[in-house]
């Protein structure tokens, strides 16, 4: 099957009770047994719900995964992870990454003696040299957040076999539709739901992708265990969500490809980060991963003066300034001091998020419209 109808298709099947095409939200914490152990498959909502089962089921199919596990958070997801090493384990990290992604880490987990490690996954020798006898994880975001770098999945995946270790990729950036890491060499794959999945900005979720039966085994333990689960209506709405997401992915990499090609001309635009871009330093890495390039594009202003990236995304019309991303509608921001500012100064300049860095989420409303909005804000 294709994309598109397994998107719409896996998972989900006319309701047993009514026949509803749907997937009813099943807004209940519990379950009737006939006798004890005599059930229907569910018992407690937090162990399972029919609708977020509907939603895993779909998500792992998409994803060409075995088992999916539903979250109330990205980072719940995260969480989840992490929560599968002990004490004294290490992890190496992109060094460019969501900045919750990383006050996790350092604040949350560093707390139970777990390292991390934060390397330029561009390029795989730098997390070869951080490998010891502890290192048990490597935690790679691709397109990474905010400065679109692109990690090469294959080239990890085969560090991460020999030596034994688990891969993990935040596919929150590429969604599915353009990226599927468990076809690359990953053994995890986790996203943010909040974003493209659920697509409308209306839903705050985590979502975790397997293969491998043990590992599935761990996850939902560890879901069940720490209870960091999702209620029924918001699985309906990402579940939604899905149904439209190749729709949605070719209207913002269509968008997206517009507007990085509009800011790389304009005079007050020093760098655009987008991976379609044949400068993009990945963008052979890109192409051999990607089916398409996406809607997210950061780019930083002549000068590199926080004044002007804060005037821009005040005078833009259209788009709107907030944090979060993949909705429908357009939205603007300013890493450094929003969605990255739990990161050390220092460390992210390394990363490259300085402070005329701008970030864009492409929506798919009209690209002419987009253009223009950005054009009067920049000039
Ligand atoms: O917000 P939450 O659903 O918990 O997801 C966290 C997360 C994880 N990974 C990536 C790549 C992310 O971008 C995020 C959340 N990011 C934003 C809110 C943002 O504006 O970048």
């Amino acid at each position: 099957m294709k994309f598109g109808t397994k998107a719409i298709h896996e998972g989900v099947s006319p309701d047993s009770a009514t026949g509803a095409i749907m997937t009813p939200i099943y807004q209940t914490s519990t379950y009737v047994q006939e006798g004890v152990g005599n059930h229907k498959g569910f018992q407690y909502s937090r162990t399972s719900n029919p609708t977020r089962s509907a939603l895993e089921a779909n998500i792992a199919a998409i994803e060409n995964g075995n088992y999916g596990a539903a979250f109330g958070s990205g980072l719940a997801a995260i969480d989840c992870i992490i929560k599968m090493l002990s004490p004294g384990d290490e992890v190496i990290s992109t060094n460019d990454l969501y900045g919750g992604t990383f006050r996790i880490f350092k604040t949350i987990f560093e707390k139970y003696d777990i390292k991390f490690h934060f390397v330029p996954m561009g390029d795989t020798l730098a997390v070869e040299k951080k490998l010891n006898d502890n290192t048990k994880l490597i935690w790679a975001e691709t397109p990474t957040n905010p400065t679109m770098k692109i990690i090469d999945i294959v080239a990890l995946g085969k560090i991460a076999k020999s030596n034994n270790i688990l891969l993990a990729v935040d596919n929150t950036f590429a969604t599915p539709y353009l990226q599927t890491p468990l076809d690359l060499g990953a053994d995890i794959v986790m996203h943010s739901a909040t974003k493209y999945l659920g697509g409308h900005s209306d839903a705050v979720m985590g979502l975790l992708i397997v293969k491998d039966d043990k590992l599935a085994k761990e996850m939902y333990h560890i879901q069940n265990s720490s209870g960091a689960i999702c209620g029924p209506m918001d699985c309906f709405l990402v579940l939604r969500g899905i149904k439209t997401l190749h729709l949605r992915m070719r209207e913002h990499c269509k968008n997206g490809k517009a507007i990085a090609e509009f800011l790389i001309k304009h005079p007050n635009v020093d760098n655009v980060y987008w991976p379609g871009l044949p400068s993009h330093p990945n963008h052979e890495v890109a192409k051999s991963q990607m089916r398409d390039f996406g809607g997210m594009v950061s780019f930083t202003t002549v000068g590199n003066k926080l004044q002007d990236a804060l005037e821009i995304v005040k005078k833009v019309k259209l788009f709107s300034l907030a944090e979060s991303l993949g909705g429908v509608e357009s939205l603007i921001g300013h890493p450094s001091t929003m969605t990255h500012a739990a990161i050390p100064k220092n460390q992210r300049e390394e990363a490259g998020i300085t402070d005329s860095l701008i970030r864009l989420s492409v929506g798919i409303e009209d690209a002419e419209d987009l253009i223009a909005d950005l054009e009067q804000a920049l000039n």
